[in-house]
This record gives C-alpha cells, sequence and structure tokens, in this order.
C-alpha cells in the first residue's frame, strides 16, 4: 500500500499558497518529485489563496494605497490561508519557516536549498501582482527568496524551483543513481565533458582517455576538464571551491592566480 501522506512518516512537508493552484499540477506529477511523494519523503499541499478570502466575490488583490500602477496582494487572505495551514502545527514542534518567493528576497543558491534541506516543513508563499502587503513581510514572513536577477510573472516557478532542489538533497529522493554531494554545484565547481556510445560519431572521437580502463587517469583527466571549464565559464566559483595542491598546480599551469578561498584576508 503507497501513502501519499507525510503523516507519522518523517517526511518533508511543503504547504504552496498560491493564486493559480493549476500551474503545480504538471511539474509535481513527473519524475523525482513524483517518486519522492510516492516513497512519502516529502509531502506537497497546494492551498488556493483566493479560498480564504471571506468577500463575496474572494478578492485577493487592491489598489496601492497613495496611487501607482499595478495591484497589490491583500494582506486578509494570505494570513487566514497561512494560518489554516499552521493549524496542526503542535505547541512543541519548531515553527516551520513562512517563506515569500519574491525578486527582493536572499538568493537562492545550492547552500540555501541545503539549509531548507534540514527543516520539518516549508510553507512557500507566491507573490502575484507588484507584490504583497507590507505587513505580511513585517509581521508573517520568516525569510523571502528570490531565484535569480530576472523577471518573472510570480512566485509559482519560484517555489517549483524551490521544491525541487530542496527534494533532490532529501536521503533517498535520487534512489541509487547519484549522491547529491557528487552534483557539482555542491563541489563548487561545474562539471567537464561527458561522452556515452558511440565511440565514434560522424568522425568525432571520444577522447582516448576514457576509453582506456585506467581509472586514476580518468579521474586526474575530469579534474582538469572540470577546473578548465570552470575556469572558462565560472571563473567566480574557483574563488570558494575547495582545491587541492595539484589543482593549484594545474590552474597555474593555464594562468590562474588566485584568489582562493583559503586566502588570509588583507588586516
Ligand atoms: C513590474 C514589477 N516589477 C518591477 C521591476 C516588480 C516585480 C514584482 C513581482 C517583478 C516581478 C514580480 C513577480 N516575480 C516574483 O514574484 C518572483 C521572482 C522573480 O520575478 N524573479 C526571480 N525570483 C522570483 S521569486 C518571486
Amino acid at each position: 500500500m503507497s501513502r501519499l501522506c507525510d503523516k507519522g512518516r518523517g517526511g518533508m512537508r511543503f504547504d504552496i499558497l498560491t493564486l493559480f493552484p493549476g500551474m503545480f499540477e504538471g511539474p509535481f506529477g513527473d519524475s523525482i518529485i513524483k517518486r519522492a511523494r510516492e516513497a512519502g519523503i516529502i509531502s506537497i499541499h497546494i492551498h488556493n489563496i483566493r479560498d480564504f478570502a471571506t468577500d463575496k466575490h474572494h478578492i485577493t488583490d487592491d489598489y496601492p494605497y497613495g496611487g501607482g500602477g499595478g495591484m497589490v496582494m491583500k494582506p486578509e487572505p494570505i494570513f487566514a490561508c497561512v494560518e489554516h495551514v499552521l493549524a496542526d502545527v503542535l505547541p512543541e514542534e519548531e515553527a516551520p519557516p513562512i517563506i515569500l518567493l519574491t525578486p527582493q528576497g536572499r538568493l537562492f543558491t545550492q547552500q540555501v536549498a541545503m539549509e531548507l534541506a534540514q527543516r520539518r516543513r516549508l510553507v512557500l508563499i507566491c507573490g502575484r501582482y507588484e507584490g504583497v502587503d507590507e505587513r505580511v513581510r513585517e509581521h508573517l514572513v520568516t525569510d523571502e527568496i528570490s531565484i535569480g536577477d530576472y523577471v518573472l510573472s510570480g512566485g509559482e516557478i519560484p517555489a517549483m524551483v524551490v521544491v525541487d532542489a530542496v527534494t533532490r538533497l532529501l536521503p533517498g529522493a535520487l534512489g541509487y543513481a547519484m549522491a547529491p554531494l557528487e552534483d557539482s554545484h555542491a563541489m563548487g565547481l561545474l562539471e567537464g565533458p561527458q561522452y556515452t556510445r558511440p565511440a565514434e560519431f560522424r568522425g568525432w572521437r571520444v577522447p582516448d582517455v576514457l576509453l582506456s580502463g585506467n581509472h586514476a587517469e580518468v579521474a586526474r583527466w575530469r579534474r582538469q576538464q572540470s577546473l578548465r571549464r570552470t575556469l572558462e565559464r565560472r571563473p567566480d566559483l574557483l574563488a570558494s571551491a575547495t582545491l587541492t595542491q595539484e589543482d593549484r598546480e594545474f590552474l597555474a599551469s593555464l594562468g590562474y592566480r588566485g584568489p582562493f578561498s583559503d586566502d588570509k584576508r588583507e588586516e
């Protein structure tokens, strides 16, 4: 028997508050997230903020005080929806973070994903329109997250990004395929090139070292490709990566002179 509920199973619970619940049907019904839900590793609960508006037309937005364009999300339905979601949090349980997805939030990185993966529950509020009434920020929300410096239409896709990145960090979510620690962003370097069969395609050969069967040589080559690619595309990552003396010598041969993560700061 499979249970889709996390009650009593120790899985992580996501509560997502949105004005567009339909947006979540596709992405969470597939692949890793679907398997994680079926395995009881996570549960996802979607709440329509509109259901918590008490007026006749279930209005969730209004004009901004002081004038100006656009609309602002009203506070009452958001507070009511969060209070509904938190109704079953026991007094001895830790209070779940109430996270607002907003362009003004702190940048979502692998480190933030790892931090959130430590929690039992996450409450994610998806902003829409020009934003939410400031009292939601001041008196309800405990954390604000942005997924990057580009303009989206709302917090729904960012919430999906957070659920995906956090879920794949949870024990068992990836099956046996790969430990999350092997992910290049967790390691602080980009991955090098990868190949599969055939060994020759349209005259383009797979590098000989990969066919050699010499595991030490393969590991060394991969590490160097990873360093080379990181230097070419994301040199900013090298400054905080954990590098061996051999890594540094290889980077030096490519012209990299630092900075390194263990550089002593100027006094
Ligand atoms: C036209 C209004 N914008 C002025 C630049 C402000 C604005 C408000 C709301 C821009 C986008 C949005 C909707 N986006 C989000 O709610 C959002 C978001 C994003 O747009 N980019 C990256 N991360 C996030 S998290 C939520």
